[in-house]
């Protein structure tokens, strides 16, 4: 047995969880009227409501102790002051670092990073404001209207994420599009709609070796070509965000509009530093940096709130009592907010990347399950596809449910009928429906006998489900800062009660390498250069023979 289920801490809530697994949230709400105001916290406009989990007072000192055993204020200072405690690449973990609103100097190697830092968000600002007021125009001389993120992973799913979460604040003039795929579909059925005069592309990967997003790069650079007439005309229609400079200029782009970051930013953490570049051209830099003052908000919540009045660290060690002690597989985040549409999607890869890790940061295997299965849709679309799944199949799914009070695009009732379903079904979830409750509903329609018999078991709903709710004035850029860093750090919490690396990505490292071997037996249908098992060398024939 590992040293933390072997723990005193581990142990002591096992045993807990052996009382609390019968108790009923119903049962629990009905015995204390202040359980509510007890189980919810309010951090600037936020207002998390975490009472209908099943734990009470204990539950949350047992997991507090977990968490101090586990040394966690120590590893949320190492964090935030640059020591590289992503162990297996040697690397800071600086993301905090790319929205340090203060005075504060963050090292690393002792060289302050916040010059380097400040230096290209005013890189940004001047090309995002050059290209939204007609300054940088095209090589015709057009005014830009269109820009394309061409990038993949870390490198597209937040700033991607982040477009369409303030897509009400974005400018009339200008749209942005994200191709991400190497399926030619994806650039194609993209390009098919734009005027090669008024768009710019923007190669956005830390590596920039990356085969996906260089080979868009290149075709998007053969289409702009062949559209113009002129290879001189990409100095103006690309731009680059890398940390990899010499090969940003191999690519032939103008160094003018290349954008630097640098090693101790995570790909999936990136959308703070120049990653987010196509926030900045699309709504401005000042909701820019309005994002970076709210994800700094939630880091200093996180940095100095207590454990059992931090965020974060509650909603990370909820997850952990979930996944740990009650053997669930997977988490569902619901917001109920048509522009958050893509959060889930971008909370797939922060969680699932981070911390599907199996070995511990001193290089055993892990005696106790980690990461989580990460998924969900906006509200209430879910409502009427998967949720039945949550109300009465056999497993357990903790859900977040997100809302915000103000819509931005409001329309007669829409708004309150919206965040209507959104508590009736957090309300259902806990309480469920009695055996009792639904003979009467039946009755009451005028069912009986043996019919009433028959349907009854069907009507019936166990509740007991757990929900953390999260409500917020209104989805500006201050909010969504705060959400993304809260999801983050929660993240992060969850990665130090495992004891694992969250930040790095060897199985993603591992797809690069595979497809690069197979490609030239495929592109030269030639026979296997290296030995391949037998399922993958019919795969391989077979596109041989039929393609
Ligand atoms: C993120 C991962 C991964 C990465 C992509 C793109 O944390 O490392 O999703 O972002 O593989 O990598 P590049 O930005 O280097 O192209």
């Amino acid at each position: 047995m590992s040293k933390l289920t072997q723990s005193a801490a581990w142990q002591a809530l096992n045993a807990h969880y052996a009382i609390v697994k019968t108790q009923h949230m119903r049962q629990i709400f009905q015995d204390d009227p202040e359980r509510a105001g007890k189980f919810s916290l309010q951090f600037d406009d936020l207002f998390f409501d975490f009472s209908k989990n099943r734990i009470n007072a204990e539950t949350i000192q047992l997991l507090v102790a977990l968490a101090e055993q586990a040394g966690l204020p120590a590893y949320i200072e190492q964090m935030f002051t640059g020591v590289k405690i992503n162990s297996t690449e040697q690397r800071a973990a600086l993301h905090t670092a790319l929205r340090n609103r203060s005075a504060q100097a963050v090292y690393v190697d002792g060289k302050d990073v916040m010059p380097d830092i400040r230096r290209v968000l005013g890189l940004m600002r001047r090309f995002s404001d050059a290209v939204r007021n007609g300054q940088h125009v095209g090589h015709t001389g057009k005014a830009i209207r269109d820009i394309v993120n061409i990038g993949i992973g870390g490198s597209d799913l937040g700033p991607l994420m982040v477009c369409e979460a303030l897509k009400s604040y974005a400018s009339p003039q200008l749209n942005v599009h994200f191709v991400s795929n190497i399926d030619s579909a994806h650039l194609s059925e993209t390009l098919k709609k734009l005027d090669a005069q008024t768009t710019l592309f923007i190669v956005s990967s830390k590596t920039f070796t990356t085969q996906e997003t260089l080979t868009n790069a290149r075709s998007a650079r053969a289409w702009l070509i062949e559209q113009l007439g002129d290879e001189q005309s990409v100095a103006k229609h690309f731009a680059a965000v890398s940390t990899n400079l010499e090969a940003t200029s191999k690519f032939g782009i103008n160094p003018e509009n290349v954008f630097e970051f640098w090693d101790w930013v995570g790909g999936r953490y990136s959308l703070w530093s120049a990653i987010g570049l196509p926030i900045a051209l699309y709504v401005g830099m000042d909701k820019f940096e309005e994002l970076l003052d709210g994800a700094h908000a939630m880091d200093n919540h996180f940095r100095s709130a207590p454990l059992d009045k931090n965020i974060p660290v509650l909603m990370g060690l909820l997850g952990i009592w979930y996944g740990n002690f009650f053997g669930v597989g997977s988490n569902a985040v619901f917001p109920y907010c048509q522009y958050l549409h893509r959060f889930p999607a971008y909370l797939q890869q922060l969680d699932m990347e981070s911390n599907g890790k199996g070995t511990d940061r001193e290089g055993n295997a892990v005696d106790y399950d980690t990461g989580i299965t990460v998924w969900g849709e906006p509200g209430t679309n879910g409502q009427h596809a998967f949720y039945q799944l949550i109300h009465q199949g056999t497993r357990m799914i903790p859900a977040d449910f997100l809302a915000p009070l103000h819509s931005q695009a409001p329309l007669g009732e829409h708004h309150a009928i919206l965040l209507a379903n959104c508590f009736a079904q957090t309300e259902a979830l806990m309480v469920g429906k009695t055996s009792a409750e639904a003979r009467a509903e039946l009755v009451a329609q005028g069912m009986q006998g043996v019919a009433l018999e028959a349907l009854l078991p069907h009507k019936v709903f166990a509740g007991n489900k757990p929900t953390n709710t999260l409500l917020f004035d209104k989805l500006d850029a201050h909010t969504l800062g705060k959400l993304i860093a809260l999801y983050e750090h929660k993240v992060f919490v969850q990665s130090v009660m495992w004891n694992i690396n969250p930040f790095d990505q060897w199985g993603v490292e591992l797809g690069k390498q595979l497809a690069g071997k197979i490609l030239p037996e495929l592109l030269n249908n030639t026979p296997a250069v290296t030995p391949h098992d037998a399922s993958t060398s019919g795969l391989i024939q077979y596109y041989q023979k039929n393609h």
